[in-house]
């Protein structure tokens, strides 16, 4: 059984139905949606802000790299054209964290594998992760950078400025 954290945003075309088509998508295997965040554009490439949001997905069936696949063709379904790195995008869809259950414990993957490196190494640095996140999980906790915190602790230790600039919309991507 694996449950993964889906970090999804688009700033290029019409934002919002590029993250409509994921959530269609992965309408069986969904468990929580979070609210849509209009996000200033992170890493230094000026660009159109994003929408952002946060899914909470399961699959008995899905190994991590299924995941990476089926987000791969979901970014390809959205016309997505890999031009500038942290550039503009139709659809980014990011594995933030993967765990599956064992003996009732959920127990996370670990990769440092750059195909697919796991949890997704930027995800502590980012407002517009973790912000979302919060919504359909509200106790998670992420290790990175050798130290394991709670999603809101990481997000207290960033910059209040980032954090103020990632703002809750109207827009909904629910119900499931
Ligand atoms: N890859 C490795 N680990 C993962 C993972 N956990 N999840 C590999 C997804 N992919 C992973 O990604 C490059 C390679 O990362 C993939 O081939 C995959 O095998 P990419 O999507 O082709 O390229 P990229 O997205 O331009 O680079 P990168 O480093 O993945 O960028 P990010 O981290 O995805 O950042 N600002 C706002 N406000 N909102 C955003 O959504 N997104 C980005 C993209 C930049 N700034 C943003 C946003
Ligand atoms: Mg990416």
């Amino acid at each position: 059984m694996t449950r993964v954290v889906l970090s999804i945003g688009s700033n290029l075309g019409d934002r919002m139905a590029h993250l409509r088509g994921v959530v269609d998508a992965l309408r069986p295997r969904l468990l929580a949606v979070s609210a849509v965040y209009s996000t200033p554009p992170w890493g230094g490439v000026p660009q159109q802000d994003y929408l952002n949001a946060v899914l909470l997905a399961e699959d008995p069936e899905l190994e991590p790299s299924d995941w990476l696949r089926l987000g791969q063709e979901l970014e390809q379904a959205a016309e997505r054209v890999r031009e500038v790195r942290w550039g503009p995008r139709t659809l980014d869809v990011d594995i933030v964290w993967a765990g599956h259950s064992r003996e009732g414990e959920q127990v996370e993957y670990r990769s440092a594998d750059p195909t697919l490196t796991l949890p997704h190494p930027r995800a502590h640095q980012r407002a517009f992760v973790l912000v979302p996140w919060l919504d359909v999980q509200p106790d998670a906790v992420l290790e990175a950078a050798g130290r394991r915190l709670k999603v809101r602790e990481w997000l207290s230790a960033l910059d209040a400025a980032e954090v103020e600039g990632v703002r809750r919309t109207e827009l909904s991507l629910g119900p499931l």
